[in-house]
């Protein structure tokens, strides 16, 4: 309910809306109403009140809540559940403890902050507070374990488009998921998943973006490497905006890509965006080494690599170094 009334305010932002109009719209009653304005306000919301003319909102926090969130967001699963923490050690593992429990399809987790973020292979996310987008979505997909990689490959296509729909910038896909600006990692996915041999119980797809840090907030190691958006654009960017429009694309492209022929348009929108592609690449996968040429990423997002002797390989996820990029010569 505070969601809806948040959302009300929001759709009459320049104008008083009375608290009888909230209360008939809503089904509340007035006192209700009354409520939720006090705790909007508690939440660091500035909403004027007038006993004649009714309720205003002056302006909102720049905080990530479920109600910021869910007051523009338009998806018909993705996001209808949020659960938000100011900091946590990492969305991904509290994502994946609720989906153990059952959470519903499509349930986001976000944070301010994590004190634990996590990368692929037991790495670390660094994740400040108050700059970045640090969120995990709970899937269920009808698919087998195999198929789970491509997750990462939808994920890492609306990213990308949302970033280019938000902001000015230029994203490219470093595959399967990282997402460069610059020639610097602005965001990460890691997708994790439980299933069993022939079926997956639930998959967590976990994003990090660096969206308004400073070059001096990351550590040291990765200063030359890393980047946000802010840092290429030098304008700050509206969290909210990119993580509403996320969850949109993302769900459209995931619903979609069940789908072969939707499928195969994706994939050639995730075919442009690739840094990967045409590039001379090295590839750890599994135990083994592979270098060559990216000659191909495959409707289903796997990556064939041509070696020098002409041999393909096809790759379903790993580690894949591009020349030219964070230092790989
Ligand atoms: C990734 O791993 O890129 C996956 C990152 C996923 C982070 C999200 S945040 C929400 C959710 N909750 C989590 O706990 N995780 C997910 P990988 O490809 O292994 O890259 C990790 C490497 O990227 C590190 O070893 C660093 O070199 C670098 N790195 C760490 N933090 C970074 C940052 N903020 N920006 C750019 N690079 C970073």
């Amino acid at each position: 309910m505070k969601a809806q009334i948040l959302k009300a305010l929001k759709e009459n932002r320049e104008q008083y809306i009375s608290g009888e109009e909230l209360s008939n719209h809503l089904g509340v009653s007035r006192t209700a109403v009354w409520k939720y304005i006090m705790a909007l306000r508690e939440d660091g919301y500035d909403i004027e009140s007038s006993s004649r003319k009714g309720y205003r909102l002056v302006s909102s926090p720049e905080i990530l809540s479920s109600e910021e969130i869910q007051a523009e967001l338009s998806t018909r699963f993705f996001g209808k559940q949020i659960v938000y923490f100011d900091t946590v050690t990492s969305t991904n593992t509290i994502a994946k403890e609720i989906a153990a429990e059952g959470c519903q399809d499509g349930t986001v987790v976000i944070a301010d902050q994590q004190t634990a973020g996590k990368g692929r292979l037991g790495r670390n996310w660094d994740s400040p507070p108050h700059t970045g987008i640090w969120m995990s979505i709970v899937l269920r997909p009808d698919i087998i374990p195999a198929q789970a990689p491509f997750i990462t490959i939808l994920a890492a296509l609306a990213v990308a488009r949302s970033l280019e729909q938000v902001t000015q910038v230029s994203p490219g896909i470093k595959w399967p998921n990282d997402i460069v600006l610059d020639k610097r990692k602005v965001c990460g996915i890691l997708t994790e998943m439980s299933a069993e041999i022939e079926r997956v119980n639930y998959i967590v797809v976990g994003i990090g973006i660096n969206v308004n840090t400073d070059i001096e907030d990351f550590p040291a190691d990765l200063q030359k490497t890393a980047a946000s958006v802010k840092m290429i654009t030098g304008q700050a960017v509206d969290r909210k905006s990119l993580v509403v429009k996320i969850l949109e694309n993302f769900e459209e492209v995931y619903t979609g890509a069940k789908d072969m022929n939707v499928r195969s348009s994706l994939m050639d929108e995730y075919r442009k965006y690739s840094l990967t592609l045409g590039s001379k690449v090295k590839a750890v996968y599994q135990t083994q080494e592979i270098e060559g040429t990216a000659v191909e990423i495959t409707d289903n997002g796997e990556l064939i690599i041509e070696t020098e002797d002409g041999v393909r390989q096809t790759i379903f996820s790993g580690e894949v170094s591009v020349r030219g990029i964070y230092g790989y010569v």
